[in-house]
């Protein structure tokens, strides 16, 4: 099997990132952060390079929706927050996982539908889960985590704990009812919950415009009062700083924060997607933004890495990543009677009668 990746690396390394890697003599955050988001970032992109690899050679089925673009804000998010607080996604959540630090080969193995996969090999490509980082999952339901995810901040709330829920969901997530129903209710408990719009543009082949005449998300917090902001998504700095307030309002006790993230999937919605509905000029345009790029410039223009230092990352990385592959096609599926396991959590659940 061939390891050579297709890139989504733009060929030269854009100037918009160069520029925007110079200008700043000094950097908001330290050289490790950095080279942390680049690594992370790096990961994101070379394992989802790989996935849609796999995908189309029929190594695991369902269904692969890529993160490849979005990278940023989940570097920005994770800088941002404590290792207890929650996260809750839709179904393009293979990196979500990766960035709390759940090992590739868990994630792998999951896609592979496997018994070593993050939920025994029982959820997929869209039900990616990990406890032990409170990454509440992967779910399907387009908008059904924004109702859970307030209720996994009200859990909290009520134990008296200080965690922040970060609920992610996309820009078509955000028309659905429940995002209204739960709004109000996390306005009137003051939740500690951050609602994370990655507004990649399009939900499915269906732009921003075509589902409402409101195209501005941020205005969808007004009706509750809700603080609100929008975000460039490109960049991994503004995102943990609009996190970092978010979090820091629902630990003070003061609710929850919208914030619409602006972002963009440079790959299809999920991989039999022809695209259509948008232009080459669009995806070129967001690509100039990349956030690897930037950040790699950021690094070398500091004088904190070489070029080579940095390709000796991306070599580490791209063996993790092959490591992983390994790993899943070594592993076993779940056994037939492993269907009927672990699908209620408590034991005497009262609401269900043998
Ligand atoms: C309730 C529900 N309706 C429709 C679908 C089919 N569907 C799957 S993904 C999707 C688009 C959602 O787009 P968005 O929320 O912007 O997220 P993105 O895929 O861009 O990350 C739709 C309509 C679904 N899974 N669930
Ligand atoms: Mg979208």
């Amino acid at each position: 099997m061939s390891t050579s990746t297709p890139t989504t690396r733009p060929k030269s390394a854009p100037k918009a990132t160069k520029k925007r890697a110079k200008k700043a003599a000094q950097m908001p955050h330290s050289k490790e952060v950095y080279q942390r988001w680049f690594r992370e970032m790096y990961l994101m992109r070379k394992f989802e390079e790989r996935c849609g690899q796999l995908y189309i050679q029929q190594k695991f089925g369902g269904f692969c929706h890529l993160y490849i673009g979005q990278e940023a804000i989940l570097a920005g998010a994770s800088e941002a927050i404590r290792p207890t607080d929650r996260m809750i996604t839709a179904y393009r959540d293979h990196a979500h996982p990766l960035v709390l630090g759940t090992d590739p080969k868990y994630v792998m193995a999951e896609l592979y539908g496997r018994r070593t996969g993050t939920s025994k090999g029982k959820g997929g490509s869209m039900h990616m889960f990990d406890k032990e980082r409170n990454l509440f999952g992967g779910h399907g339901i387009v908008g059904g985590q924004i109702g859970l995810g307030a209720g996994i901040a009200f859990a909290d709330k009520y134990r008296k704990e200080d965690h922040v829920t970060l609920c992610f969901f996309g820009d078509g997530a955000a028309r659905q009812g429940i995002l209204h129903e739960t709004f109000n209710m996390a306005m009137t408990w003051k939740l500690p919950v951050i609602f994370i719009v990655e507004n990649n543009k399009y939900a499915m082949g269906t732009s921003v415009e075509r589902t409402s005449n409101v195209t501005d998300l941020e205005l969808l917090g007004a009706s509750y009062k809700m603080p609100s902001a929008t975000v460039d998504g490109m960049s991994p700095e503004a995102v943990h700083d609009a996190i970092k307030e978010a979090a820091e309002r629902g630990r003070r006790g003061d609710g929850p924060t919208l914030l619409d993230i602006q972002t963009y999937r440079y790959k299809g919605h999920s991989m039999s997607d022809p695209q259509k509905y948008r232009t080459k000029d669009e995806l070129n345009e967001y690509q100039e933004k990349d956030p690897i790029e930037y950040v790699r410039n950021v690094l070398v223009s500091q004088g904190w890495n070489t070029a080579e230092e940095l390709k000796a990352v991306e070599k580490e990385v791209k063996a993790q990543v092959e490591e992983a592959i390994e790993f899943a096609e070594q592993s076993p599926y779940p056994e037939a009677h492993e269907l009927y396991e672990d699908v209620y959590m408590t034991p005497n659940y009262p609401y269900v009668k043998d």
